[in-house]
């Protein structure tokens, strides 16, 4: 059992742990709690997260950034095809027609689906997670923006399977958010009491998330949530990037955009010069040296002028908040505190507006880059029944209404039903009552395409099978179940069919179980009949109507799944075993440069010791390892360069043999002395 949380942001990730001592977020193998969203690929193997975000200039075309906002989409999708042109690497159309990366790995060109990608990264950040906790990690808790759809969720799902995890729950990064600020509280109104109502807000690198939450004691409950799916960071990099294009046009003749190497540095400075800018309001330099054709540029900005060229960007940050207080149908009086995280918030023009919205300070208790990988692992904590937590209920919302449709029976034509509207609690089962002679489906869409950041309402298709008359050859009753499930994933989880055996006086069946009931703590279902005006029988019925003598059955029925862009298990499958395969290489190769590595420390450290402490201690053996040490050294930068790991190994051995005995030697006199001064001290 491990309880991790990990965010998987678009262009940070953090990894965050449950110890003993409770919550802890943890860093990476260069110390660093931040690990970059990075995935590099060189001819021998893969490099990820911070050392892959070092080969962003260098390996430009192989290296993977800003794929968060693949998932779940087709290759055709306009979004994709529109982002085609900005991206330095290259994307291609997957067999199942999804979006996959094309990069040269292993000295061949290979095309890598969404899932793939994103697995690597969560096999960087397991791995952090498993050295901190110095043991293996399967069970964890991953975020997502809540505005992703049923696609985009699944496509994640995957991707953890893929990384060898065991994801317990797709958290909302703003849900996590808020459990990671209630769950401490003590001071929460009593479960009867109004509840504290609390808004958060997180702006990243890729998005912007708000949601309204009410708080009691043990509980949380999103009451709604308000986004806009393409505003963060990086539309102001982008406004800085294209001032500097110009500027460097007009200044040095120079094309920027017409150099993917040259265009990425100009990204990584105006990031820079954007965190800057929200520390100081003075005049601030950019330069980069040898930036195009061997000319070094510069240029300056202050936070005005930025503030002025982002004026269309800061005018969006508005909506989503009336949005959001629209949809709770709350004051601004009724809000407790507005919470602010995601580093974007940090811009000051982008608080300024938050908080003259609300008319209140805003509240920065979080930390604003942990607090969503905190919260995933706290829900982990509370998932996990190795670990002892605080009783916390979180319930979540719908985050966009959910219909069902199908082929009528009665009449002719489609019928629909709003099965889950919007905000509606999450996750929840409901039961609905068909009554069928035959199979028929269902088809679950979004049914308000115009809010939704997709192009495609289809969630999917699900085939309800084996469905049968009565042997009187009436419609069978048939109980379906459908469901979001703790990811946020809709689907038809059971049916069944209700068989109806006689009884003597042949009276009406009735159904007998209208009553509602929770599956589990977390999970509430209701019991619905969508079909029901359309059906002759039992809105009719006196209601003291004499309980009938009816024996009923109840059969499972299998069903069809066919959700949108779901991904084949024969290639899940696949692609789990490459990430095993994948993983080794990276292994075989760090051995391999660990072994090399080692070669070098020897020589060099050798070197210096012949000349210094070690000076007394050789005798004629001298000569020959001085000359050995030169021509390994020689050998590492010309054929030494590139060679299998146990040619590194035996080099090592053969240095190590003349130099061992003068070590010893040198040991043995340190030793001599020593024993003396015991000796001393004894007396
Ligand atoms: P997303 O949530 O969209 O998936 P993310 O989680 O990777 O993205 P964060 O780490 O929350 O994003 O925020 C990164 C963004 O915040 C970047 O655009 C970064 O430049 C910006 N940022 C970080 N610190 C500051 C700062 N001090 N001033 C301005 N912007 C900042
Ligand atoms: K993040
Ligand atoms: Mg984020």
């Amino acid at each position: 059992m491990s309880v991790v949380g990990f965010d998987v942001g678009f262009l940070n990730c953090y990894v965050a742990v449950a110890r003993a001592g409770g919550i802890e977020t943890v860093a990476n193998e260069y110390s660093d709690r931040c690990t970059p969203a990075c995935v590099s690929f060189g001819p021998r193997n893969r490099s990820i997260g911070a050392a892959a975000k070092s080969q962003v200039v260098t390996n430009c075309k192989n290296t993977v950034q800003g794929f968060k906002r693949f998932h779940g989409r087709a290759f055709s999708d306009p979004y994709i095809q529109s982002l085609k042109s900005s991206l330095v690497y290259d994307l291609a159309q997957m067999p199942s027609g999804t979006t996959g990366i094309k990069v040269m790995y292993m000295e061949e060109e290979k095309v890598f689906s969404i899932e793939q990608v994103t697995a690597m990264l969560l096999t960087k950040m397991k791995e952090t997670a498993e050295h901190a906790l110095k043991k293996p990690v399967a069970d964890c808790v991953v975020s997502v923006p809540c505005y992703y759809t049923d696609a985009e969720r699944r496509s994640v799902v995957d991707a953890a399977q893929i990384a060898g995890l065991n994801c317990l729950r797709l958290m909302n990064e703003t849900t996590a958010v808020a459990l990671a600020y209630g769950i401490y509280k003590q001071d929460l109104p009593a479960p009867e009491e109004k509840p504290r109502i609390v808004v958060f807000v997180d702006i990243g690198h890729s998005g912007y998330q708000t949601s309204v939450c009410a708080f009691n004691k043990g509980k949380l409950k999103i009451l709604a949530t308000a986004c806009d799916p393409e505003l963060g960071g990086k539309d102001f990099d982008e406004m800085l990037v294209r001032h500097f294009c110009e500027e460097f046009g007009k200044k040095y003749k120079l094309d920027v955009k017409t150099k993917p190497r040259a265009l990425v540095r100009l990204y990584q400075e105006c990031e820079k010069l954007k965190k800057l800018m929200s520390a100081n309001s003075s005049d601030l330099p950019l330069n980069i040296e040898c930036f195009m054709n061997d000319i070094d540029v510069s240029g300056k900005l202050n936070r005005g002028q930025f503030e002025e060229m982002c004026a269309d960007v800061l005018a969006r940050v508005e909506a989503p908040l009336h949005n959001l207080m629209e949809q709770a149908k709350l004051k601004k009086e009724d809000i407790y505190a507005v919470e602010i995280v995601g580093g974007a918030s940090r811009i000051p023009s982008v608080k300024e507006r938050i908080s003259k919205f609300f008319g209140k300070e805003l509240s920065t208790t979080l930390n604003a880059d942990e607090a969503v990988a905190r919260g995933c692992a706290l829900q982990c904590a509370i998932l996990s029944p190795a670990f002892k937590v605080r009783e916390f209920s979180i319930t979540d919302a719908v985050a966009y209404p959910i219909s069902l449709k199908w082929n009528s029976a009665a009449e002719e034509g489609l019928s629909d039903c709003e099965v889950f509207p919007k905000n509606h609690a999450a996750p929840f089962s409901k039961v609905l009552t068909f009554y069928r002679r035959e199979p028929f489906s269902l088809e679950a869409y979004y049914n308000t395409p115009r809010e939704l950041p997709y192009p495609d309402p289809t969630i999917g298709q699900f085939v309800i099978q084996k469905v049968v008359p009565q042997a009187s050859g009436e419609s069978s009753k048939v109980k379906v179940k459908v469901r979001v499930n703790i990811h946020g994933i809709f689907s038809v989880s059971s049916a069944s069919l209700v068989e109806v055996q006689k009884t003597e006086e042949g009276e009406e069946p009735m159904d007998t179980e209208q009553q509602a009931t929770p599956e589990k703590e977390e999970e509430k279902e209701e019991v619905t009949s969508p079909e029901e005006s359309k059906t002759e029988k039992k809105s009719d019925q006196p209601p003291q109507a004499k309980k009938p003598k009816v024996k009923t059955k109840v059969l499972e029925l299998p069903i069809e799944n066919s959700p949108q862009w779901e991904l084949a298990i024969d290639m899940l499958n696949l692609f789990v075993e490459n990430e095993g395969k994948m993983i080794m290489q990276d292994k075989l190769e760090k051995e391999r440069n660990d072994a090399k590595n080692y070669v070098e420390e020897y020589v060099y450290d050798m070197r210096d010791k012949l000349h210094g402490r070690l000076e007394k201690f050789v005798s004629e053996a001298v000569n020959i390892l001085s000359f050995q040490l030169e021509d390994t050294e020689n050998w590492l930068y010309e054929d030494g360069e590139d060679q299998p790991k146990q040619q590194y190994i035996d080099k090592l051995a053969e240095l190590k043999k003349l130099g061992q005995p003068i070590q010893e030697r040198y040991m043995e006199s340190e030793e001599r002395p020593r024993a003396f001064d015991d000796m001393g001290k004894q007396i």
